[in-house]
């Protein structure tokens, strides 16, 4: 069997997503998200220039090797733009194995360890009262776990809340400049407390609670945040710092119990190695578009299990609904998953698109029993939205200097 031709395809239904999609000699299609939020034409020129030409003609069932042709043979290795190709490429030859065999990804994994994959949705509000209001009505729709964040009085904009916004499309889907945003940690204390207090005050001891700090606090910051959301319980506190030196959680971990998320903008094994190792975090948040995809979050999985870490996919809206599909079949399958991030099923634009085969009922997606990954792309639909130059926000301490956005 030969790969007879690859495509790259960026579309816009709402914001920007990169598709590849492999066309093996059999008339097989195989199907993968190669995102990179605000640098997508970067993975394009790197698939189309670099990658494709080395591929067309090669068996696609051979996943294996092919991924670590792309990884050690391109010498440079990692990064977010080669490890988001490599993604791409692999998830769609994932797909068109398990479309070949007549099996759905997961049964190629190992099987399921689990009826359904737990599912945390997101609560954004202008203050705590509307946050708490929001995460109500996600409970009340089944949610069992929900992630609250709160705008920052005196802040203009606050990470993870819509604002005046239609929702996280209207928000990310066209700046073709990076806007600019503001950071301040006193202000931010001055309220994260009363948010998570007031929630388990309205909520109950019965929802899970999550949090996303989006790496604005320092360690020893991320040291106090924790003990004091201690009695709060939280599932996880994410991103409380950046970890690119990872030794800098043990500062974190020193001093609170509040269970660590990271990963998510992390591109292999080897940025998280560290921190798995030596127990830093507990949950692992890496996803298969940015890491290398389903070949290596399957290692990352079943490392991350020697250490009593478990997986807790992202799953912004930036990534696409293929790696969403991708996520699915490696939470049903890896027996050290803790829970996948859940924005929704995107827009109609964006289901037009993608139109994947997923079950989500009471706060729990069952993934498809579709050969592959269970996604159908509409390459036709996809060309109505034509790419549209879209940045991430940068972020400002108050006095100008640039600071984790
Ligand atoms: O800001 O995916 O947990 N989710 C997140 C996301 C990230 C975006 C960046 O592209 O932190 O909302
Ligand atoms: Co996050």
């Amino acid at each position: 069997m030969k790969i007879e031709d690859i495509k790259v395809i960026v579309c816009s239904p709402g914001r920007n997503f990169v598709t590849v999609k492999i066309v093996a000699d059999s008339g097989v299609i195989g199907v993968g998200d190669a995102t990179v939020n605000g640098r997508e034409m970067a993975v394009v020129a790197y698939l189309e220039e670099h990658v494709i030409p080395c591929l067309v003609g090669r068996d696609p069932q051979d996943i294996e090797d092919i991924w670590q042709y792309l990884y050690k043979g391109a010498y440079w290795r990692k990064g977010p733009i080669t490890m988001a190709a490599i993604a791409g490429i692999d998830m769609a030859l994932w797909d068109i194995k398990g479309k070949l065999a007549n099996l759905p990804v997961y049964q190629l994994l190992g099987g399921r360890s689990r009826a359904g994959v737990n599912l945390y949705a997101h609560a954004g509000g202008s203050d705590i009262d509307d946050t708490i209001d929001k995460a109500q009505t996600l409970v009340d729709q089944g949610f069992k776990a929900v992630r609250l964040q709160s705008a920052v009085a005196g802040l203009k904009t606050t990470y993870g809340v819509v604002g005046d916004k239609k929702d996280y499309y209207e928000l990310q889907g066209n700046r073709p400049l990076p806007p600019e945003e503001q950071w301040c940690t006193q202000k931010y204390f001055s309220m994260i407390e009363a948010l998570f207090s007031e929630a388990r005050r309205r909520l109950g001891s019965g929802v899970h609670l999550l949090h996303d700090v989006h790496s604005r606090l320092t360690p020893i910051e991320s040291a106090r945040l924790g003990k004091m959301l201690e009695p709060y319980h939280l599932l996880f506190l994410e991103d409380a710092s950046i970890a690119e030196n990872q030794q800098s959680y043990e500062l974190i971990r020193q001093h609170t119990t509040t269970p660590l998320a990271i990963g998510e903008t992390y591109n292999s094994i080897w940025d998280c190695k560290d921190l798995i190792q030596s127990q830093l975090v507990d949950y692992i948040r890496a996803a298969a578009t940015h890491a290398g995809g389903i070949t290596a979050m399957r290692r990352i999985a079943d490392f991350a299990g020697l250490y009593n870490v478990r997986t807790a996919p992202h799953g912004a809206p930036d990534l696409s609904p293929i790696c969403f599909s991708a996520h699915l079949h490696l939470n049903t399958w890896t027996p050290n998953f803790g829970i996948q991030e859940f924005v929704g099923l995107g827009n109609e634009q964006i289901r037009s698109v993608f139109q994947q085969d997923v079950m989500i009922k009471d706060g729990m997606a069952v993934v498809s029993e579709k050969p592959g990954l269970g996604v159908d792309f509409n390459e036709q639909a996809a060309q109505q939205y034509p790419y549209k130059r879209s940045y991430l926000p940068v972020s400002r301490l108050e006095d100008g200097t640039v600071w984790n956005w």
